[in-house]
């Protein structure tokens, strides 16, 4: 008993709804750095794993490992990422139903250690043929070729993923277990298209303005092999290697090119302009088309097309939005390729995981129009988890008359109604004011804003602040009070990152090009830019709103990944840090709901038809009610008062243990039965 006791002082509690203080924050606290000084970074809210970033190799992912959390029920070891995923599949087989694991957490809290955790597990667990081996193989590549283009070094993580992704992982139910295909950047058809961020610098101009080339924690020459293989694995042929390679690399040199300016004041480019040789070659396009592109603007009057010279400052922007453009739609075709490879066309009987790890919430010194749309995407998805986990597990109490202390929670439903809603959001009047001609600038935009949502208690600006905040806001900022902080937003690039402005030249000279991806991504089809195209935070507001509609059709898993230190360092757990994300990310609150809530509900019907067999009195067939027929059989089963509670339409189970005992009971029962029938049938 006493030794007991000291192991469980040390390594702390693997559940956290077993916590005794289960209220104070303080004892959650100590529980979550108990347990990561001995470098137990899981840890259970009910099913919800929480996970803190280690910073450090740790040897919990062996194969040995994967084995071990194979087919054992989740409570029975201690908690890990494998048990998770091993309980969503099994629980998916069993209720054959879609699901979705949601990983979130700050901007190096560990999301895409953990989709690839996960995915790992899947691939791992599936039986070993020679097709299943290749399509295992891409599966697990496709990962690599994604973060060698979509992820980038940021202040907050070294290998930051720079775009959402969602995938659905196929899993063939007449071969039994086998997880199948995976397809990135959106499940539905003409939803290929990744979340990329919106206006995202390129993550290759960065490297080069940043003078960051080098991360010291990434091995460049490894991964360079890595994804040589991965391309070929996925079926890249050599030219489309050769092509994308020339396309990443030609985005590098657009980005150098300097502009001079002639004697009119115009932008203006030399013949032998280094970088512009490069970019020519390598994207196969004359020298003259690609000056005349990058210097000019084409303007069509009637019948006729006139070219006006660019200004300096606007060749500048004209040559950024022609990278960024090449950049975007190469991840696209990209994205799409990939998809193609993994993507399964069988249409028998499948059902789904989809694993979503996104870009996480972000605040840096200065932060622009992309972080905006970053942690507009994390409040989103943080309203996900409070509708889901909070809100309509209590009405469901309500509405079943559960006797219920409701849980008092924040529900950030406001501050995404400020960004999103219709006309007088933050999205709304930014659109507004990119659609106006002429006068509209940056500024006329925060102006606006003031105007239209000034009284908002998660929103201020320079001129609405109060005298102490005023000081620590420029002229040009507003701040948005988000659920995981404060982020002051500086207005200047807003509106032409919105726009994301592609002059219609820089697109016609694209087609004039050699590279077989470039024409793919410019087809000369496309419809001219006659319809203004929809701005970007639009795009990306659509997006989002699809990814909500995909997700919430599925059965919800929650990952929630904290970080323990600013530093990326290993064992550092600063108080303050993760005190602060225990309290943004929600976890008291569900923790409290877990805790007086019920781990499992079923409807009478379906629990009854499932353990029917486990009761004489119901089985073989039973002719009163499904809830009379379910009390006769926990009453037969034993279930003591405390452990569930009868509601109008389900029966609550208040833990998994319940359940679990239930259900190996009706293992060893339809074993028995099935040999009984057996034998019946053989005559004996
Ligand atoms: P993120 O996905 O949450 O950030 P990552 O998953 O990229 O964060 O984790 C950041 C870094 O932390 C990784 O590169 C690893 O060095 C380390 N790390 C995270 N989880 C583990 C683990 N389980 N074991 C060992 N090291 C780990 V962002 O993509 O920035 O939101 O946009
Ligand atoms: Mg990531």
């Amino acid at each position: 008993m006493e030794a007991s006791l000291t192991a469980r002082d040390r390594v702390g509690i693997q559940d956290f709804v077993l916590l005794d203080a289960y209220t104070s924050e303080s004892a959650f606290l100590d529980n979550l750095r108990k347990r990561f000084h001995e470098n137990l970074i899981y840890t259970y809210i009910g099913t919800l794993l929480v996970s803190m970033n280690p910073y450090k190799e740790l040897e919990i992912y062996s194969k040995k490992q994967m084995d071990t959390y194979m087919g054992v029920n989740f409570f029975e070891l201690p908690p890990h990422i494998y048990a998770l995923a091993d309980n969503v599949f099994r629980t998916m087989q069993s209720e054959f139903n879609n699901h979705f694991i949601l990983i979130s957490g700050e901007s190096g809290a560990g999301k895409t250690e953990a989709s690839k955790k996960i995915l790992q597990f899947y691939a791992v667990s599936c039986p070993s043929t020679k097709l299943l081996n290749n399509v295992r193989d891409r599966l697990l590549l496709s990962n690599p070729v994604l973060e060698a283009f979509g992820n980038g070094k940021t202040l907050k993580n070294d290998n930051s993923s720079r775009f959402g992704k969602y995938m659905d992982i196929q899993f063939d139910h007449q071969v039994e277990k086998l997880p199948h295909l995976l397809s990135a950047g959106g499940g539905r058809r003409g939803r290929s298209a990744p979340l990329a961020r919106p206006g995202e610098k390129l993550p290759a101009l960065q490297i080069l303005s940043g003078n960051c080339a080098k991360v010291s924690s990434i091995n460049d020459k490894s991964d360079w092999k890595m994804l040589r293989k991965a391309l070929s694995v996925i079926e890249f042929s050599e030219s489309d290697i050769e092509h994308l390679f020339g396309i990443i690399a030609s985005v590098l040199h657009l980005g150098n090119i300097k502009f001079g300016v002639d004697v009119r004041g115009y932008a203006s480019l030399n013949n032998n302009n280094k970088e512009m040789h490069w970019v020519s070659k390598l994207l196969g396009i004359p020298m003259q088309v690609l000056q005349q592109g990058l210097t000019h603007r084409k303007i069509e009057a009637k019948a006729d097309e006139v070219f006006t010279p660019f200004s300096e400052e606007h060749a500048i922007y004209a040559r950024d939005a022609l990278a960024k453009a090449i950049y975007g739609r190469t991840f696209n075709w990209l994205v799409n390729k990939i998809n193609e490879s993994l993507v399964n066309k069988d249409s028998s009987r499948k059902t789904v995981i989809g694993l979503l790890d996104i870009y996480g919430f972000e605040v840096f010194s200065v932060n622009s129009f992309e972080q905006f749309c970053i942690n507009y995407c994390n409040e989103k998805l943080q309203q996900l988890f409070i509708e889901l986990t909070l809100k309509s597990e209590q009405e469901e109490y309500e509405m079943e008359g559960i006797e219920w202390e409701p849980v008092p929670y924040f529900n950030n439903k406001i501050i995404c109604d400020l960004v999103e809603e219709k006309h007088r959001g933050i999205i709304s009047l930014l659109d507004e004011e990119c659609l106006l001609p002429g006068e509209a600038s940056d500024l006329t935009f925060l102006e606006k804003m003031e105007e239209k949502i000034g009284g908002h208690h998660h929103f201020v600006t320079h001129k609405l602040a109060d005298q102490k905040t005023r000081k620590t806001l420029q002229r040009g900022d507003f701040r948005l009070l988000h659920y995981a902080g404060e982020v002051t937003y500086c207005v200047v690039g807003f509106l032409d990152k919105n726009n994301d402005l592609l002059y219609q030249n820089g697109k016609e000279v694209m087609r004039q090009s050699k590279n077989a991806i470039i024409q793919h991504c410019f087809p000369s089809t496309e419809p001219d830019s006659k319809k203004r195209p929809e701005t970007v935070v639009t795009q990306f507001k659509t997006s989002l709103v699809g990814l909500a509609e995909i997700l919430m059709s599925k059965q919800p898993w929650y990952v929630r990944c904290i970080k323990p230190n600013e530093a990326k360092q290993p064992g550092r757990f600063d108080d303050v840090l993760v005190r602060h994300q225990v309290k943004y990310l929600g976890l008291m609150e569900h923790l409290r709901v877990r805790r007086a809530g019920f781990a499992y509900r079923r409807k009478y019907e379906i629990f009854l038809q499932r353990y029917k067999p486990l009761c004489p009195d119901t089985w073989p067939n039973w002719k009163g009610t499904a809830a009379e027929g379910v009390q006769r059989l926990i009453k037969h089963l034993g279930y003591k008062p405390h452990e569930y509670k009868l509601g109008r339409t389900k029966i609550f189970i208040r833990h998994p243990r319940t359940l679990f005992a239930t259900e190996e009971a009706f293992q060893v029962c339809k074993h028995k039965l099935a040999t009984r029938i057996q034998a019946n049938y053989k005559g004996y």
